[in-house]
């Protein structure tokens, strides 16, 4: 059912992350500037390693778009490595003047054995260059084309860290100083008091040689009602929603608004009652324990997610492995690391969130150009408007 089809290319020291975009109708005001915030956001963060410090991302446009303006047709980005010019003669497609030293001890929760299995690599870099977090930047970059067409209705979206480690973020129900202080925070969390202590967590935990997950939300505002179906499986919107979080590295658990608590409660609980808004024309809930979706249908109300991610699996002081090579035992391969990347995977989250809405209404609403969809969404709403009447 897929109305936006998008991809990524690119191995995380190769010269080039690629990101091609096609379903965006024509008429969207878009420039590479307005990739750039969400890509800056990703690069974030207190606990990244050295990598970050060489890259300067920036999502170039070199198709799809004329003058500003999309066309309709599939548009095409490039994200430069830097790190590249490092790695003359390991990466790149000609072949090597002289055999790169293999990497052979596998990390323990990294892609790096199994894939090598998988795909029958002796060099654990074949796999580990794809399987990089590096790629995520190019979802970062497709979601900022999304979040420029949902912002054409209304849609924002917004994702803050509420855990890293056993320290937690006080949580509140304003949305709006929540976004704000999230989006000007180096952790993007919230809770200022929360966040001194998860940078002190971060830094004892960087001494000991090891590495901290955590737990991001992401929240979606001002979506229509009717988004996503009730009448097949992969039509779901909550469905859709957990596969593409589930779809970042090491996200290993997602949530969709109570989540694992709504299980240990009575129904009385938590579903959430229906009134009618004070004008008496729409239909709302002053709870959202569903999380803005009933049913696989969005319900007017937010949309929430969270998204738990396990450790970087890269350690300084390494897990026990084994060398493929000679199968002796053998401390798992380090190079460098990032000691917490949660505040990054939270963009990556927004970007993921992105992405499956803007399909969710291209879906509902179609439109080859950006004044047919908002013609089509416009008639809908109307049609809600005097839904019952
Ligand atoms: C990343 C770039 C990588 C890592 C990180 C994500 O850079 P490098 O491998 O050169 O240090 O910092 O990758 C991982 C977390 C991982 O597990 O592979 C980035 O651009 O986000």
């Amino acid at each position: 059912m897929s109305r936006l089809k998008w991809s990524t290319a690119g191995e995380s020291h190769g010269p080039e992350i690629l990101a091609l975009v096609e379903g965006i109708p024509a008429g969207l005001s878009l420039r590479e500037g307005d990739l750039l915030a969400d890509l800056v956001r990703r690069q974030r963060g207190y606990g990244r390693g050295g990598r970050m410090k060489i890259e300067s991302d920036r999502a170039e446009i070199v198709a799809g778009v004329r003058g500003g303006t999309t066309l309709g047709s599939p548009i095409a980005m490039r994200i430069v490595n830097r790190d590249f010019a490092s790695w003359a003669g390991k990466m790149g497609a000609e072949p090597f003047a002289s055999p790169p030293e293999p990497m052979v001890r596998p990390r323990p929760g990294h892609a790096d054995l199994a894939g090598a299995l998988k795909y029958d690599r002796r060099d654990l870099r074949d796999v580990l260059e794809r399987a990089s977090a590096r790629e995520t930047a190019a979802r970062v970059a497709v979601g900022g084309v999304c979040r420029k067409l949902l912002a054409e209705f209304g849609i924002d979206v917004f994702a803050h860290v509420i855990r890293i480690g056993r320290i937690e973020a006080e949580a509140s129900s304003d949305f709006l100083a929540t976004m704000g202080r999230a989006r000007a925070s180096e952790m993007a969390c919230a809770d200022p008091v929360a966040e001194a202590r998860m940078r002190d967590a971060i830094l004892s935990t960087s001494h000991a040689g090891d590495t901290l997950g955590g737990v991001f939300e992401v929240i979606a505002t001002n979506v229509p009602v009717g988004l996503g179906s009730h009448v097949s499986w992969d039509r779901k919107l909550d469905g859709r929603l957990a596969q593409a979080l589930m779809s970042i590295p090491a996200i290993k658990g997602v949530e969709i608004g109570a989540g694992f608590h709504a299980a240990t409660l009575p129904g009385s609980q938590v579903h959430d009652p229906i009134s009618l808004d004070p004008s008496g024309t729409s239909f709302t809930r002053a709870s959202n324990r569903a999380g803005g979706m009933e049913g696989g249908v969005s319900n007017g109300m937010p949309i929430v997610c969270r998204a738990a991610m396990k450790p970087i699996a890269t350690l300084r002081k390494p897990l026990d492995s084994v060398d493929i090579r000679t199968r002796a035992p053998a401390p798992a391969g380090f190079e460098r690391s990032d000691i917490c990347a949660v505040p990054s995977a939270s963009v990556v989250g927004e970007a993921m969130v992105l992405v499956t809405l803007a399909d969710a209404m291209l879906e509902k609403f179609g439109g080859d150009s950006l004044v047919e969809m908002s013609r089509n969404h416009r008639g809908y709403l109307e049609q809600l408007a005097s839904f019952g009447g």
